[in-house]
Formats: structure tokens, sequence, C-alpha cells
């Protein structure tokens, strides 16, 4: 029999007979609370899972695993999110089918899951790309068309070349596509948006309702950029002369021509000195009309270059600012003064209006565009001189500094704004701090009806078509008259057609233009129309995929409510840190839609959230040689462990990154279950580091617990014969000797730690803690040679126990241990311990600390405490020292959980 841990003996046998039981199938009686455990949706790469996935899987397993135990009905569902471009491109570069392969890459994946004992139900697994799924995204994309959630707009967007599609903001990095590397470039084409923005307020407000990591809900508000401001209107005069000191009178000649700005500081207005558009600005056009024609040539040529510079440049704080004036003037509302309007392009089209009261004094961008064009500004709060500090020109005297200040600003290129600070050269706002200043300039906008306070959010609708074949096609048809239609229920699914040619075109359009036989239909009309040709963009199909879950095999419908009304929501959502912003808020949002709809019964479809760390992989470099370019972030050029092997030592460098085949530095499932078992891996992806931490991945940490598996082999070896399934019948009746008492307490101790550990996600105190119990329990072990039949129940318990609390970690072992016992099925199928609070108590018991046979001191120790403990503990007592200074201790006398008494002389 088994007294050591060896995996090749039994986990291949114990995943057998799971499978055979059809053990992981969800169970939905009623009578019991649920519990909805999900992974992040993975897209099954050909490279296949490393032992940095598992770090993924594992830990939501062992939650899950304890649920079940715990009485649970547990959903724990696993499927693949097919559609997409690293799909399609892998199929390209493969020259395949993306179909045929993502079925290969999924089967692998699944093949490696099984491996490590993660137990997936998968009676309820899907791909995304399966028409019986994507049937209900396009069905879900109706019910936004419908609902006005959904639309087509032409739109500059964001173009990538090398992967020759459109890409939402999201999905972009420092101006290059996240995916390809590609410099982004503007494309001027029809697209598809969803209209999340509508639901910016409730995306911002609901984020109070989840257990979420702060970090990510703190990324989420950001990317939703919440502004408080006002909006109005500013006239186009034509002149710089002001007519009157009436604003009626000022714009006599423009009058038609007026834009809107957005603010949050309308208490700066009386600082407005220009006015700032957008290079896109549709007002240009108009201004172009009766401008000098060197304006017009100036606007056109800025306006050109302006369209090659992406967004990031654009926003950034450290290029230099550039512009033109346009040549016209507006009229600022407060002061009556006619100020220039200039384009630039720092001002960006799609944030607020596109165009920007511009206050030189508050805003360092509109400073350093006024100091390069020698615009004139005026201060509007008036800086402490401690803020002359950093000007080595005030240094000297920062009081004479503030006197030119208030002259002229210019000379100081540093903005100053407050939200303390009260208000000069203001006007009617003289004096007055911020806030009143922008309650009364706000209600002035409102009654002047000039504009009204807003909020402004700099999240945009989200961009969902992709002009590419491997996604889901959009259920429209376009009418001869231009009008869309969208395809009714009962025709869907719109089917992906069978093509051997589905490489992007490269001129915007969908390769699925292509196919005649897809793109003529006719419309309901019966007139022939033109179908859709774009697709959905693979965070479509994400957004909804943990309902189906709940239902996967409904025909009739996505899914019954009754089902997601039972599952939903999902209590704990595990992945990678890395989607705070796309996946997880455009699936909040289609949750929000179809909760408006009356489809589902809450809001928020992902009630807690973990983010694990990743695993990092020790990767070999070498050393560059004279001009060779090397990677971002990179100090030397990547080599294989191969190669690194065949090199000298000092030639090759060893740094820690992402495990990923790219990178050559993969552990693999195989291999780590091979060497080691797969147990041995999950103690130790758990064990390695907390649940959050990056983790420096060594093989022989999985050596260290194939160790602690086997002390867990041989204690249940040792206890097996004396084992009593019925001790807790008797137990109670026993009186409890020292050694029962201790075992009984580490007993409960663990079961209270372990419980709550795997609730909290400290996967690495569970293992360790059951790892302290073994010790413990051999200590006591050791210590007696002569069992009670109270030691023996207890153990008895303990050995129980300890089967029990491993299983979720390492199943395998579990089972067979469990079957050692002489117990018969799954530990799957057994009940969580319970721990008793009394019993994991540590039992106090006041001692009396006498010198001479005189009481002195008193204290407390546990009960059972040897001997040594009671003198120490009573040596260490403050008032005792004083007694025991400079005197001989001749005799100690104890009576263990009583007394200590120090005769002295
Ligand atoms: C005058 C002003 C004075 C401003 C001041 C700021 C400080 P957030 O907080 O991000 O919403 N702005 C408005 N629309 C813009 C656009 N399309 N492109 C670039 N900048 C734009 O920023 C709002 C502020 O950013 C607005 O308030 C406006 O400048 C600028 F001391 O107006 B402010």
């Amino acid at each position: 029999m088994a007294d050591r841990y060896e995996a090749a003996s039994f986990e291949a046998k114990w995943r057998a007979r799971w499978k055979e039981a059809d053990l992981f199938k969800t169970r939905e009686e009623t009578g019991r609370p649920k519990f909805y455990g999900m992974d992040f949706f993975p897209y099954p790469s050909g490279a296949g899972l490393s032992v940095g996935h598992c770090r993924n899987y594992v830990p939501t397993d062992v939650l899950c695993r304890m649920k079940v135990m715990q009485g649970y009905n547990v959903l724990h569902p696993m499927g693949f999110d097919a559609f997409g471009l690293p799909a399609e491109n892998e199929a390209i570069k493969r020259k395949t089918h993306p179909a045929p392969m993502i079925d290969q890459y999924s089967a692998t994946y699944r093949r490696q899951m099984d491996l490590i004992g993660v137990s997936f139900d998968w009676s309820r697994s899907f791909k995304s790309c399966e028409p019986s799924y994507y049937k209900w995204t396009q069905w879900i994309f109706g019910l936004l068309f419908k609902r006005g959630l959904a639309y087509q707009k032409m739109a500059s967007v964001n173009w990538d070349p090398v992967d020759k599609t459109v890409l939402a903001d999201e999905e972009i990095v420092a101006g290059r596509a996240e995916r390809s590397g590609a410099l982004v470039e503007k494309k001027w084409i029809p697209q598809w948006f969803f209209r999340i923005t509508e639901y910016a307020q409730q995306l911002i407000d609901d984020l109070d309702t989840v257990d979420w990591p702060e970090g990510i809900k703190t990324q989420q508000r950001n990317w939703i950029g919440r502004s408080e401001g006002v909006q109005f209107t500013m006239q186009v005069s034509d002149s710089s002369t002001p007519k009157s000191h009436d604003l009626e009178a000022a714009t006599p000649v423009r009058k038609a021509l007026a834009f809107d700005v957005f603010t949050t500081r309308i208490d700066t207005i009386y600082g407005v000195t220009f006015a700032v558009l957008a290079p896109e600005h549709q007002l240009i056009e108009e201004i172009a009309k009766f401008v000098g024609a060197e304006h017009v040539t100036a606007i056109r040529a800025y306006q050109e270059q302006a369209k090659s510079i992406s967004e990031v440049d654009r926003t950034s704080d450290t290029r230099e600012k550039t512009g033109v004036f346009t040549g016209a003037y507006a009229v600022n509302p407060a002061t009556k003064n006619p100020v220039p309007i200039w384009i630039a392009d720092y001002v960006m089209a799609t944030y607020g209006t596109g165009a920007i009261m511009a206050v030189p004094a508050g805003d360092q961008r509109d400073l350093e565009f006024a100091i390069k064009f020698g615009i004139d500004v005026i201060p509007i709060q008036q800086p402490p001189l401690e803020f002359f500090a950093q000007f080595p020109v005030a240094a000297e005297d920062p009081q004479a500094a503030l006197a030119r200040y208030l002259e002229d600003p210019k000379e100081f290129p540093t903005a100053y704004i407050s939200k303390d600070a009260p208000l000069i050269n203001s006007g009617s706002q003289n004096g007055r701090s911020v806030p009143e200043a922008q309650e009364s300039l706000g209600l002035w906008v409102e009654t002047l009806g000039i504009g009204e306070r807003k909020i402004q959010y700099r999240l945009r609708d989200w961009l969902i078509s992709r002009q590419r074949y491997w996604g889901c096609p959009i259920p429209i048809i376009h009418t001869k008259d231009d009008e869309l239609q969208l395809v009714p229920a009962n025709q869907l699914p719109v089917e992906l057609p069978e093509v051997d040619n589905y490489e992007p075109s490269g001129d915007g359009t969908s390769p699925l233009a292509l196919i005649g036989d897809f793109v003529n239909v006719t419309d309901l009309d019966g007139r022939l129309g033109r179908r859709e040709t774009d697709t959905m963009g693979g965070f479509a199909c994400s957004s909804w995929y943990f309902l189906r879950f709940c239902d996967p095999d409904n025909f009739e419908a996505a899914w019954s409510k009754e089902a997601t009304d039972y599952w939903m929501p999902v209590d704990c959502y595990v992945g990678g840190a890395e989607h705070a912003v796309m996946h997880l808020l455009y699936a909040r949002f289609w949750m929000k839609v179809l909760f408006d709809a009356g489809l589902v019964s809450v809001r928020e479809p992902f009630a807690r959230l973990q983010n694990q760390g990743q695993v990092l992989g020790l990767t070999p470099y070498r050393k560059p040689a004279e001009g060779e370019t090397l990677g971002q972030g990179e100090d030397g050029i990547l080599i294989t462990p191969a190669e690194a092997a065949e090199m000298p030592p000092e030639d090759v460098i060893f740094r820690w990154s992402r495990m990923s085949k790219s990178k050559g530095n993969v552990v693999t499932p195989e291999e780590a279950v091979e060497s080691f078992g797969a147990d041995a891996l999950r103690l130790q992806l758990l064990f390695v580091a907390p649940f959050t931490a990056d983790v420096q991945w060594k093989n022989d940490g999985m050596s260290a617990q194939v160790r602690f598996l086997s002390r867990v082999f041989k204690l249940v070896d040792e206890l097996k014969a004396e084992f009593e399934p019925a001790w807790e019948r008797i137990l109670g009746f026993e009186e409890l000797d020292d050694n029962a008492r201790k075992v009984r307490r580490y007993t409960h101790q663990t079961i209270r730690k372990v419980t709550e550990d795997i609730d909290r996600f400290a996967f690495n105190t569970y293992v360790s803690s059951m790892m302290i119990l073994v010790n413990n329990v051999n200590d006591v072990l050791k210590s007696s040679t002569q069992r009670s039949r109270a030691l023996q129940l207890s153990l008895s318990e303990m050995v129980e126990s300890l089967v029990l609390l491993l299983s979720p970690a390492a199943p395998h072992s579990a089972d067979e241990l469990w079957e050692m016992l002489g117990q018969g099925g799954f530990t799957w199928n057994a009940e969580w311990p319970r721990f008793d609070a009394a019993l994991a108590a540590e039992d106090m018991v006041t001692i009396a600390v006498q010198v001479n046979g005189k009481l002195r001191d008193t204290l407390m120790l546990a009960v059972g405490a040897a001997n040594e403990e009671h003198e120490s503990a009573a040596r260490a007592l403050p008032k005792i020292q004083g007694y025991l200074d400079g005197m001989t201790v001749r005799k100690t006398i104890i009576v263990p959980g009583k007394l200590v008494n120090f005769v002295v002389g």
C-alpha cells in the first residue's frame, strides 16, 4: 500500500473514475444555495497552456470544489473565445481555416485542463464561433439596435495597417496596436458602434455595489472620466475691435456663427484670452469662407498635418504646442472682449464639444500655447509666494516676482490654478471663492440662455465593427434606399459562409464583401438588398457568455430567465488584470441593457472579481553585439534555452519575464505532471506566493510539494489501521487527555483557517496551514507511545479532516487517501469538515505564581502547556523578576495548569 505520494500510480486512475462517474456535472438540486465560479473566457492559442495559465484555473477550482463539499450547487463552466483576430491571423499564417484549427486548439486546452484535475462541467461548454452560440450574439445585437444602442456612422477610426482592421481605443497602447505593434493610422469609413456612453453614469455608480479590486474600479472610473462643468456658446465676430460693451452689439457681423465650449472651470472665464477649435471642427469651414486667403492656406496646411498625428501624441503634455490663427474672433461673454480663434491639435474633436475657451493663466496647455504665440495672459488667481520658488528668476525676491506676475504672468511658464484661492481680475466675481464663482457663473450662463451646466464623460461609444472574416456577422441588411433592416430573429443566425480565401482586403472592406452569395440578399420587402459585411469584434461574444453557461442547450432562447435568475450573478470571477477596461466594461454594459429589457434580474454580472498575479519564467538573452537593435525594454537579444546552453555562460543574461511561448520560457502542465504529478503542481501554484503576486517559477518548488504529500501519505498510512470512521459518535463520550485535546485543537484550528483562507483567496496560507497540522500531529505521535482511546478517535477525526481539507488542492491524492482509509466514493461527495469554535480555542488557564509559597502574581497559559513553558512565562513576569533579582532559585515547584512556586534564598 502507498506510503508515499507516487502520482503516476494513481492520478490518471482517479481522473478516469471522475469522468466515468460524470462527477463534475452541475448539480441543480432544490434547497441548496448556489455558487457560480468562473474564469475569464480563454482564446485557445496554438501554444497550449503553460503552468502560468494554470495559476488562473487551479485557484478557482479550489474554491468551487470547497463550495461543492459545503453543499452548494456549483456552476463551474469553461468555454472558448474562438472568434477574433488572434485566431484568424494564426490561421492565415498556417494557411488553414480557423474553424478546424480552433477545434484542435481547444481540444488541447481541454485535455490540459483535465490533466491537472480542474472540475469543469464540460457538458456546458461551447465555442463562441458555433452558430448555436453566435445566433444569440446576433439576437442581442438586434436588441441593442432596436433600443437605439447600435448604430452606424462615418467615423475617423484607428486603422491597423498590419492587421488591416479597425481597432477600438482600448486596443491601442502609446499610439501602437496592442496586438500587432503597428503604428495606428486614421481612416474615414462607416463603422458600427454600441452606445455605451448612454450608460456612463450607471457604469460608475454600480461599481460601488461589487466586490472588485480597488485598482480595477479606479481604472474603470478614469476610463469613463466623468467631469462636471458648463457648456456654453461663444459667438463669432469677424472683428477684433469690440463694438460696444454690450454682448448683442459686439457680434453684429457674424451673428449666426457660434460654437460651443465645455469647461470644468467656468470660474476662470474672465481669464479667457483666446479660443481653440480642434482641427476637425465643423465651424472651420464656415470661418474659411470669410477670412483672408493667407489664413485659409495656413488652416488647410495645419489640418492636413494634424491628420497624421496620433491621439496619444496630441494629448501628450511634453510635446511642443502647435497651431494656427484662423483670422476670426469670438466674444468672451463675461468681458465682452473679442478673443482670437485658433486651431490646435491639443484640443480633441471627440471630447466635450471639440472647442475650448482658453485660460492661459490657469491651464498649462493654454499657457504654453499663449507664450509660444504671444497671446495675452490675464491672471485670475493670486499665487502664494511659495509658487515662485520653482523659478530661478524669482528665488531671490518672491514678493517682487508676484508683483511682476500680476503685471504679466508670461515670465513664469507654469500655470497657476487652485480650488481654494479667491478670484482676481474677474469683474463681478472678484474676491469670490471658486465654488461660489462656479455656482454664480453657472446660473448666469443658464439665465442668459447661452448654455447650461453639464456632465461630460471621456468614454466614447464602443466601436464594434471589424472588416474581417472570422467574427460574428452583423445581422443587418442595407436596402436599396440605404435603410438599415434588422434580420428578424427567426432568420438567425446569419451564418458565416464557408470560404477558401478570407484574408483581409486591405482597402477597409471585409473579405465577406467579395462573396456574392453572402452579400446579395432580398430585404424584408422582397427587394434586392445588400448584407452588412462587417463582423463584430470578439468583445461582443465575451459580453454575454456567462449567461449562456446558465442554460447552454437552450434552442428556443439565448437563456431562460429562470436559469439566469438562479445562477446570476457570477459569485467569483477570476482572471488577469489586463482586461480592466475592455471586457469587464463591455460585459457590464450589456448586462445593464439586458436588465433594462427585463431579460435578467441583476445589473452587475460579476459580484466578485479576483486578479491573479503573473507567472514569470527565466528567459535567456544574449549580450547584444555592437550596434544591434534591442526589443522594447530589453537589454539583450532573446535566444532559445538550447542556444543559451551552447554559449559561454558569461555571454548569457537571464531575466524573468511573463511565461509565453514567444519567450521560450514556458513550463507546460504536461512536463510538470509527468515529473512531479498534477497535485504537486496544483499545490505549488497555490503555495508559491499570495494569489495576486507575480511569481518567479522554479520547478524545484514542486519537489517540496511532493515531499509534503509524501508526509501526508505516510501519516495516513500509519493511522489507517486505527482509523475509526464512526469517531464522531463516540468521541463526545470520551474524556480527553492532553494529547487528544491537542490533536482536536490543531484539527479544528486548521479547519477554521483553511475554510476562511480559501474564501478569501489566501491559498498560500491554506496550504501552509495543512503543512503545520501535519508537523504538529507528527510531534504528538512522537511523544505518545501509548495511544489512549480518546487520542485514537481524535486522530481519526484529524486524518479524515486532513484528507477532506486537502481535497480541493490535491484532489487525486485526497481520493486515493480516502480509499486507503476504507471510505467509499469520492471526497467531492463528502461533506466539508465543520469546525467547532470551542475546540479550536486555545484553552487558557490561570496559573498562580508564588515566591517562597507567597502568591506574587498570576499568568495565563494554554491548557497542556509544558512545564518549561510554565517556568519561563513565570520568570518573564516583571514583578517576579523583582523578587528573584539577586537571589538564587533553589527549587522550582510546578503543578501544571495551576501553580509555579520559586523557592529562593
Ligand atoms: C477652461 C479651463 C481653465 C479649463 C482652467 C481647465 C482649467 P476634464 O477635466 O478632463 O474634463 N477641454 C475641454 N474640451 C476639450 C477638448 N475637446 N480637448 C482638449 N481639452 C478640452 O477637462 C476639461 C477641461 O479640458 C476643460 O476645462 C477645458 O479646459 C479642456 F484653468 O476650460 B477648461
